[in-house]
């Protein structure tokens, strides 16, 4: 299998938009990640997937692990759907836990437009999976809800017994998240909405939520007490992720849970870029909050179709608080050990107009940028051709405080979706702009001062849209320092340029 598996990726390699450092099946569609889940001390990635072709349908969930959190090693499919079964037509998202040493898997089961909850369990350390007799163990919506989607269940340990969210929605009060309780995974009791967006929404409903303390361990007894959120400064916060199913954007709430009820006091958007969604949260062993999410295509379904792959897993990002409550994304920083060649400029005065070619160049590269003193607009020029026919550009307007990636000259081809994605970004009196890009070919990851993500998908035409440029318009501004890495490959025998 995974002698196969590597065969495909080096045939795969050769197409100059597949990402080589953020994982993706060997060929064909990927979408949400599911049951992230560290074991044993190696993290679990499963994923939804069509195993015969690049377009959404017929899902299964595949199945990856990493000793690292960097490279990953394939794995057989975990599940597929089970003809006259609950998930005769598909085996959609969900989650893993330990079930007193039990690697479980609960999922959503798909029959025609019906969704249930069923559970699947392995004995020899998650590579083959049995699904249960008691199959369904939820059979469908409480009575009384007439609900948009009833999908994605994420489920924890509190106080010995377990607990579920549930994605869902309904017209009269949009994106709501179900709450259940069990006291052995099989059997389940609808307590209440956990959360609902509360207007009237005939079109959204919320999937895939996690939903988590932040800071100490859940797994630890008093993880859910308030004193179980050391670590993190706070006391008993927690934090929701949902993804809106008609805006395709994940969201986030922090706030308070107590007695199955959740507070929330802070939301805000994980990811401004518009092609981030269905992440999940786990917690790994020594307690980090991590977060996984499908970045998808940017481009017409005849292209990825004859690409022959199709979606992305966005590099894992450890949530954190910070000390004013806000939620924190950065990077994992096992990310560094992909870390090749190094170039760094000086600090480098920028006046209006100026375009600074930086002698680095290349299509997987990481970056870490600082910029001060920025009085009008200053840009980063990603993937730039020596005459600019292609460009990428990241920009921080300072007279709006806003943070943009505008893709609409990204490429030249005429199959790829183009435009300008914004996020908003206040900097505090004095607070310089951080950046930390990731270019992996056709995906861009921007974190800013690690609280705003923007991620693009960005398909240059031309072998030389390679060159990296510094302007600044409108006034002058200051490139305090940045540091560029040229990135290997996650896999064997395939090289970065
Ligand atoms: N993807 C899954 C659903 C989920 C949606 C189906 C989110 O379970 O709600 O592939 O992308």
């Amino acid at each position: 299998m995974r002698h196969e598996a590597n065969r495909i990726r080096e045939q795969m390699a050769a197409d100059p938009h597949r990402p080589l450092y953020h994982f993706l099946p060997p060929r064909y569609w990927m979408n949400d990640p599911n049951g992230c889940i560290q074991w044993r001390g190696q993290y679990h990635l499963f994923y939804q997937h069509n195993p015969a072709a690049a377009h959404w349908g017929d899902i299964h969930w595949g199945h990856a692990a990493s000793a690292d959190l960097v490279h990953w090693q394939d794995l057989p499919v975990a599940l597929a759907p089970t003809p006259g079964s609950p998930d005769a037509d598909g085996c959609w998202s969900g989650t893993a836990c330990d079930d007193n040493g039990v690697p479980t898997l609960v999922y959503t089961a798909r029959l025609g437009q019906g969704e249930s909850v069923c559970l699947a369990t392995s004995d020899d350390g998650l590579r083959t999976w049995r699904k249960s007799a008691q199959n369904p163990v939820i059979s469908g919506p409480p009575p009384g809800l007439d609900p948009l989607g009833f999908r994605d269940p994420y489920v924890w340990r509190e106080a010995g017994d377990w607990r579920m969210a549930l994605g869902s929605g309904t017209r009269a009060s949009g994106g709501c998240v179900l709450l259940y309780y069990s006291p052995d995974l099989r059997t389940w009791t609808y307590l209440r909405r956990l959360a609902e967006a509360g207007s009237p929404d005939p079109d959204d409903m919320w999937e895939c939520p996690s939903f988590l303390p932040l800071g100490g361990n859940p797994r630890a007894p008093d993880a859910l007490a308030p004193s179980g959120a050391q670590g993190c400064g706070l006391k008993g916060k927690h934090v929701l992720v949902v993804s809106a199913m008609g805006q395709w954007r994940a969201i986030y709430f922090v706030g308070r849970y107590q007695e199955n009820r959740f507070i929330p006091e802070r939301e805000g958007v994980m990811d401004w870029g518009g092609r981030y969604y269905a992440p999940q949260v786990m917690a790994d062993q020594a307690g980090r909050r991590l977060m996984f999410g499908w970045i998808r295509e940017g481009r017409t379904l005849d292209s990825q179709i004859a690409a022959g792959w199709a979606g992305v897993q966005a590099l894992p990002r450890v949530l954190s608080l910070a000390p004013d409550g806000a939620l924190r994304m950065s990077p994992a920083p096992e990310l560094e050990a992909l870390r090749g060649a190094c170039f760094k400029a000086e600090d480098m005065a920028l006046r209006a107009g100026d375009d600074v070619l930086l002698p680095l160049e290349g299509e997987c590269l990481e970056i870490e940028a600082e910029l001060a003193e920025v009085s009008a607009s200053c840009s980063l020029k990603l993937r730039c051709s020596p005459r600019e026919d292609e460009v990428t550009v990241l920009s921080y307007d300072a007279l709006n405080q806003q943070l943009s990636v505008d893709t609409t000259r990204a490429s030249l081809a005429t199959d790829v979706e183009r435009g300008v994605t914004i996020a908003p970004l206040e900097l505090a009196p004095g607070e310089q702009l951080r950046l930390h890009i990731f270019l992996d070919r056709s995906v861009l990851e921007v974190f800013a001062n690690d609280r705003v993500c923007l991620t693009s998908r960005i398909y240059p035409s031309r072998p030389d849209s390679r060159r990296v440029q510094v302007t600044a318009a409108g006034g002058p501004a200051r490139l305090r320092m940045l540091t560029a890495w040229r990135m290997n490959s996650i896999w064997p025998d395939q090289h970065t340029a």
